[in-house]
Protein backbone atom coordinates (compact mmCIF):
# COMPACT_ATOMS: atom_id res chain seq x y z
CA UNK A 1 0.00 0.00 0.00
CA UNK A 2 2.82 2.52 0.83
CA UNK A 3 4.27 2.97 -2.06
CA UNK A 4 6.68 5.80 -0.77
CA UNK A 5 9.58 5.69 1.72
CA UNK A 6 8.67 7.42 4.56
CA UNK A 7 12.33 8.60 5.20
CA UNK A 8 11.41 11.74 7.02
CA UNK A 9 13.21 14.59 6.22
CA UNK A 10 14.90 13.72 3.50
CA UNK A 11 15.86 18.24 3.39
CA UNK A 12 17.59 17.41 6.60
CA UNK A 13 20.45 15.74 5.00
CA UNK A 14 22.82 17.10 3.08
CA UNK A 15 23.78 14.97 -0.71
CA UNK A 16 26.09 11.82 -0.17
CA UNK A 17 29.12 13.41 -1.72
CA UNK A 18 28.82 16.58 0.38
CA UNK A 19 27.37 14.51 3.12
CA UNK A 20 31.49 12.97 3.64
CA UNK A 21 33.27 16.54 2.94
CA UNK A 22 30.52 17.60 5.66
CA UNK A 23 31.45 14.99 8.13
CA UNK A 24 35.25 15.34 7.43
CA UNK A 25 34.86 18.90 8.40
CA UNK A 26 32.38 17.94 11.19
CA UNK A 27 34.61 18.73 14.06
CA UNK A 28 36.22 22.00 12.70
CA UNK A 29 32.32 23.12 11.61
CA UNK A 30 31.36 22.86 15.13
CA UNK A 31 33.78 25.19 16.31
CA UNK A 32 33.43 27.69 13.50
CA UNK A 33 29.99 27.73 14.24
CA UNK A 34 30.09 29.00 18.09
CA UNK A 35 32.13 31.91 16.64
CA UNK A 36 29.79 32.61 13.21
CA UNK A 37 27.01 32.76 16.15
CA UNK A 38 28.91 36.02 17.89
CA UNK A 39 29.62 37.02 14.53
CA UNK A 40 25.87 37.20 13.00
CA UNK A 41 25.03 39.04 16.48
CA UNK A 42 28.24 41.80 16.12
CA UNK A 43 28.10 41.19 20.23
CA UNK A 44 29.02 37.86 21.69
CA UNK A 45 27.17 35.63 22.91
CA UNK A 46 28.67 34.64 26.97
CA UNK A 47 31.46 31.93 26.36
CA UNK A 48 31.74 29.33 28.94
CA UNK A 49 35.08 27.91 29.51
CA UNK A 50 35.17 26.00 32.83
CA UNK A 51 33.63 27.88 35.65
CA UNK A 52 33.85 31.39 33.70
CA UNK A 53 31.78 33.10 31.59
CA UNK A 54 33.48 35.43 29.40
CA UNK A 55 31.28 38.45 27.13
CA UNK A 56 31.26 41.81 26.36
CA UNK A 57 34.42 40.75 24.46
CA UNK A 58 35.49 43.92 21.78
CA UNK A 59 38.33 46.29 20.36
CA UNK A 60 37.59 49.84 19.92
CA UNK A 61 38.96 50.78 16.28
CA UNK A 62 42.42 52.03 17.15
CA UNK A 63 43.81 55.33 15.76
CA UNK A 64 47.64 54.03 16.24
CA UNK A 65 49.65 50.69 16.33
CA UNK A 66 48.35 49.43 19.69
CA UNK A 67 44.49 48.59 20.45
CA UNK A 68 42.72 47.33 23.57
CA UNK A 69 40.69 44.22 24.21
CA UNK A 70 37.74 44.66 26.75
CA UNK A 71 35.49 42.17 28.31
CA UNK A 72 33.90 40.57 31.00
CA UNK A 73 34.67 37.44 32.89
CA UNK A 74 32.44 36.24 35.20
CA UNK A 75 33.68 33.24 37.70
CA UNK A 76 30.11 31.25 37.97
CA UNK A 77 32.08 28.54 40.50
CA UNK A 78 33.59 29.26 43.74
CA UNK A 79 37.53 29.17 42.90
CA UNK A 80 38.20 32.33 41.07
CA UNK A 81 40.54 32.10 38.19
CA UNK A 82 43.29 34.34 36.88
CA UNK A 83 44.00 36.01 33.42
CA UNK A 84 47.79 35.62 32.73
CA UNK A 85 48.62 35.79 29.73
CA UNK A 86 46.82 36.63 25.21
CA UNK A 87 47.80 36.73 22.03
CA UNK A 88 46.27 37.97 19.17
CA UNK A 89 47.24 37.30 15.23
CA UNK A 90 46.75 40.50 14.27
CA UNK A 91 49.51 41.81 16.84
CA UNK A 92 52.78 41.20 17.42
CA UNK A 93 52.93 40.94 21.40
CA UNK A 94 49.69 41.24 23.79
CA UNK A 95 50.25 42.40 26.83
CA UNK A 96 47.71 42.93 30.55
CA UNK A 97 47.60 46.64 31.77
CA UNK A 98 46.22 47.88 34.71
CA UNK A 99 45.37 51.40 34.69
CA UNK A 100 46.70 53.47 37.87
CA UNK A 101 46.28 57.03 39.17
CA UNK A 102 49.06 58.90 40.52
CA UNK A 103 49.07 62.43 41.47
CA UNK A 104 46.75 63.02 39.14
CA UNK A 105 48.02 61.71 36.79
CA UNK A 106 46.94 58.33 34.71
CA UNK A 107 49.24 55.43 33.80
CA UNK A 108 48.76 52.39 32.20
CA UNK A 109 51.43 49.09 33.98
CA UNK A 110 51.69 45.66 32.58
CA UNK A 111 49.91 43.86 35.00
CA UNK A 112 52.78 41.16 36.13
CA UNK A 113 51.10 38.82 38.32
CA UNK A 114 48.06 38.95 35.84
CA UNK A 115 44.72 40.15 35.96
CA UNK A 116 42.31 38.23 39.15
CA UNK A 117 38.85 37.28 38.64
CA UNK A 118 37.76 36.94 42.45
CA UNK A 119 35.82 33.45 43.67
CA UNK A 120 32.52 33.99 42.10
CA UNK A 121 33.28 37.41 40.81
CA UNK A 122 33.78 39.92 38.23
CA UNK A 123 36.87 40.93 36.19
CA UNK A 124 35.66 43.61 34.27
CA UNK A 125 37.84 44.72 31.66
CA UNK A 126 37.11 48.40 30.81
CA UNK A 127 37.73 51.44 29.48
CA UNK A 128 39.62 53.34 31.93
CA UNK A 129 40.71 50.23 33.75
CA UNK A 130 42.30 46.84 33.23
CA UNK A 131 42.63 46.03 29.65
CA UNK A 132 44.25 43.82 27.43
CA UNK A 133 46.79 45.35 25.30
CA UNK A 134 47.53 44.60 21.45
CA UNK A 135 50.54 46.01 20.52
CA UNK A 136 52.32 46.21 17.35
CA UNK A 137 49.23 45.36 15.12
CA UNK A 138 50.25 44.26 11.33
CA UNK A 139 47.26 45.88 10.13
CA UNK A 140 44.84 49.12 10.62
CA UNK A 141 41.61 47.71 12.59
CA UNK A 142 38.49 48.98 11.60
CA UNK A 143 35.04 48.74 12.70
CA UNK A 144 33.37 45.98 11.67
CA UNK A 145 36.69 43.93 11.51
CA UNK A 146 37.13 40.96 13.94
CA UNK A 147 40.31 39.32 15.60
CA UNK A 148 41.23 35.91 16.85
CA UNK A 149 42.14 36.27 20.17
CA UNK A 150 43.62 33.81 22.37
CA UNK A 151 43.16 33.96 26.36
CA UNK A 152 45.55 32.02 28.74
CA UNK A 153 43.74 31.50 32.51
CA UNK A 154 45.49 29.93 35.24
CA UNK A 155 42.50 27.77 35.38
CA UNK A 156 40.53 27.63 32.80
CA UNK A 157 43.05 27.64 30.54
CA UNK A 158 43.05 28.74 26.83
CA UNK A 159 40.22 30.13 25.95
CA UNK A 160 39.72 31.57 21.81
CA UNK A 161 37.67 34.63 21.07
CA UNK A 162 36.15 35.89 17.86
CA UNK A 163 35.86 39.77 19.22
CA UNK A 164 34.57 42.19 16.82
CA UNK A 165 36.86 46.06 16.47
CA UNK A 166 34.13 48.89 17.64
CA UNK A 167 33.48 52.16 16.55
CA UNK A 168 36.22 54.14 18.78
CA UNK A 169 33.78 57.05 18.83
CA UNK A 170 30.84 55.03 20.46
CA UNK A 171 33.07 53.11 22.80
CA UNK A 172 34.14 56.32 24.01
CA UNK A 173 31.17 57.18 25.77
CA UNK A 174 32.48 54.76 28.57
CA UNK A 175 35.91 56.79 29.04
CA UNK A 176 38.03 55.91 26.46
CA UNK A 177 40.65 58.99 26.67
CA UNK A 178 44.05 58.48 28.20
CA UNK A 179 44.55 55.33 25.96
CA UNK A 180 47.52 56.80 23.84
CA UNK A 181 49.44 57.28 27.02
CA UNK A 182 50.81 54.65 27.24
CA UNK A 183 54.30 53.45 29.33
CA UNK A 184 56.63 51.05 28.29
CA UNK A 185 54.62 50.08 25.05
CA UNK A 186 57.76 50.54 22.48
CA UNK A 187 55.69 50.39 19.75
CA UNK A 188 54.76 54.17 19.18
CA UNK A 189 56.59 56.17 17.86
CA UNK A 190 56.87 59.21 20.81
CA UNK A 191 56.54 62.68 19.68
CU1 LIG B 1 47.23 49.57 27.75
Amino acid sequence: MAGRMSGGSSRARPPVGRGLQAARRAGLAVACALLMATAATGQPAVLRAGALELSEARIPSPPAEVAALYLRVVDTGSGGDRLVGASATVARRCMLHRTVEHEGMVHMQPAEDGLAVPAGGVLQLAPGGAHVMLMGLSRRLAAGDRVAVELRFERAGRVMLDVPVVDAAAAASGGHEGHGAHEGGGDEPSP
